[in-house]
């Protein structure tokens, strides 16, 4: 018996930033997140269960792939399977209609599709909660991209090992608009959970984060429900630049920025200056995010492409959640 399951997703950006983990295990997150999912670019799936195989194989934007991101994807498997007894090994093919340099976090739309593929491959019968719980785990924005529009990733709380995202308001709720400046093709140094590990253990600055963060997570989730970006746009900016500045104060340094970093958030910050409403957020990496009204876009991509060192700008609206494209049983 062959079964088949294939899945789309998307990337998500953090408008209150997540950044470290509770000490309890689970991948809990220390502080609660915000996020919007986005339209416009998707991670595809296909996991194929294969009784020949033993074990998992994986294939990334057609290329065979083993180490960490194999263990990671047979960790998800596992976690989605239900049935009695072994799991039946799987072949995973994944690639992403992005360039994985673009900046949006890949990992995000990658294990919330392979939660949705995996489900129906296994037959495994999972609620979206279930799955993003699951993917939450693995990776923690990976489980905001099981729903669409704007997504709420709670704190962890000491004896919940369960933690999903939860959906806050659809897609078409507000139609802001999302500009990437894409600063460097170089891939980032280091990543996010080593980076937020690290910022944990070392960093002088952690426990104001933690305690900074949800006030400002609080702005950001009321903005979003009255739709007034005057509000949103500065705890957004708030959220991130108080993670960077925790990070940076880490031993040693996480520098995420690069030279044309800083001159995109001066450029943004002119812009407003201007009069028009546009707000930055930073990922753990050099790229530029920059929210706006939809009205207001075209003029907020030209100014990030007139800035010296910005390679493209790519454009983002909220878009749906994780979803299930086909699912097929063969007796063979
Ligand atoms: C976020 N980031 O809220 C924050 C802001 C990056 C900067 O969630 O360790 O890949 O696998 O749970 O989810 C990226 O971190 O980290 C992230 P793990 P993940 O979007």
């Amino acid at each position: 018996m062959t079964s088949t399951g294939k899945a789309i997703a998307h990337p998500n950006i953090a408008l209150a930033k997540y950044w470290g983990k509770r000490p309890y295990g689970k991948n809990l997150p220390a502080v609660p997140s915000l996020s919007i999912t986005l339209a416009g670019m998707a991670t595809h799936t296909t996991v194929t269960l294969d009784d020949a195989l033993t074990e998992d194989a994986l294939s990334l934007d057609g290329e065979a792939t083993t180490g960490r991101p194999l263990t990671r994807v047979t960790e998800m498997l596992d976690r989605v399977h239900t049935g009695a007894g072994p799991r039946p090994r799987a072949r995973v093919a994944s690639h992403n209609d992005f360039p994985t340099a673009a900046g949006l976090a890949s990992s995000a739309s990658a294990f919330a599709a392979l939660a949705v593929a995996a489900n129906a491959a296994l037959d495994a019968g999972r609620t979206v909660a279930e799955l993003s719980d699951l993917a939450r785990q693995v990776s923690a924005s990976s489980g905001r991209s099981l729903f669409g529009g704007f997504v709420v990733l709670p704190a962890g709380e000491e004896g919940r090992a369960q933690l999903p995202a939860e959906p806050l308001a659809p897609a078409d709720h507000w139609d802001l608009r999302l500009v990437v400046a894409v600063t460097t093709e170089g891939k980032k140094a280091v990543g996010s959970t080593e980076g937020m590990i690290r910022t944990a253990e070392t960093s002088p600055l952690y426990q104001g984060w933690l305690d900074g963060a949800p006030p400002i997570f609080d702005t950001i989730r009321g903005a979003v429900l009255d739709r007034d970006l005057d509000r949103l746009g500065p705890a957004v900016e708030q959220s991130a630049l108080a993670m960077h500045a925790t990070a940076m104060a880490a031993d040693p340094g996480l520098l995420y920025w690069n030279g044309v970093t800083l001159e995109v958030l001066h450029a943004v910050r002119r812009l407003r200056a201007s009069g028009t409403a546009a707000y930055f957020t930073i990922d753990a990496g050099p790229h530029v995010k920059v929210l706006c009204r939809a009205s207001d876009c075209p003029k907020v991509v030209v100014a990030l492409a007139q800035v010296r060192g910005v390679q493209r700008t790519i454009e983002a609206r909220p878009g749906g959640g994780a979803r299930l494209v086909e699912a097929t049983e063969d007796a063979t």
